[in-house]
């Protein structure tokens, strides 16, 4: 089984998710503009994740749904029970559907307006803040006084959850000024598989 990364991208949170579950598998580092890695996934997007079937698996919490599933020993994924089954899919898909894309203008501001001036892409990257504060903000909430994002204990939501919040850095509001973000910070730090795939990923 082979995962397709980019340094600092969503991807690395399937690779902590992997080494989570302790599935046997390697990485490989994608050129998403290739044309040999449009093979693997048309999207030209990570993750892509090769399991041997006809063609490789893509789309985030897809590739989470399938690591939980087929780790269940590990559990990473929902608790058991209608309302646990709802709050994990909320979770999962606020994460994928609205932290996710709140950043796409942020770091690809030129899909975003046709005027590709640097006041106009700086003015794209200006707007997009509002949101990313906006889902930064909530994020914070949802884990409120705990280390987790899902009912205090450890999912493949923390994983996504931390690697996306990362890219605040670069934004006017780092992680750190979200005091709920950084108490899942703080311990994601100190985790030994999430310390090997930060360096691993960066070499
Ligand atoms: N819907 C996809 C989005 C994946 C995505 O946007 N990945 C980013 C890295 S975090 C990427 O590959 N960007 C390259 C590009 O869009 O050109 C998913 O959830 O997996």
């Amino acid at each position: 089984m082979k995962l397709y990364y980019a340094p600092g991208t969503c991807a690395l949170a399937c690779w902590i998710a992997l080494k989570w579950a302790k599935a046997d598998f390697e990485v490989q580092k994608a050129d998403y503009a290739s044309a040999e890695f449009k093979k693997v996934n048309p999207l030209a997007q990570v993750p892509a994740l090769d399991i041997g079937g006809k063609r490789a698996m893509t789309q985030a919490d897809a590739i989470f749904g399938y690591i939980v599933e087929k780790h269940p020993e590990a559990n990473l994924g929902a608790d058991d029970n209608i309302l646990g089954r709802f709050e994990y899919a909320e979770t999962m898909s606020f994460l994928t559907g609205d932290f996710h894309p709140a950043y796409w203008p942020f770091f690809g501001p030129q899909r975003y307006t046709v005027d590709h001036s640097e006041t106009a892409l700086d003015n794209v990257r200006k707007a997009s803040f509002a949101r990313i504060d906006r889902v930064m903000t909530y994020l914070d909430e949802l884990i409120g006084d705990s280390e987790h994002v899902y009912r205090n204990r450890r999912t493949v939501a923390d994983a996504y959850a931390f690697i996306m919040s990362r890219w605040s850095v670069r934004t006017p509001k780092s992680w750190k000024e979200y005091p709920n973000i950084a108490r899942l910070f703080a311990s994601m730090e100190k985790d030994a598989d999430v310390q090997a795939v930060l360096r691993e990923s960066a070499a």
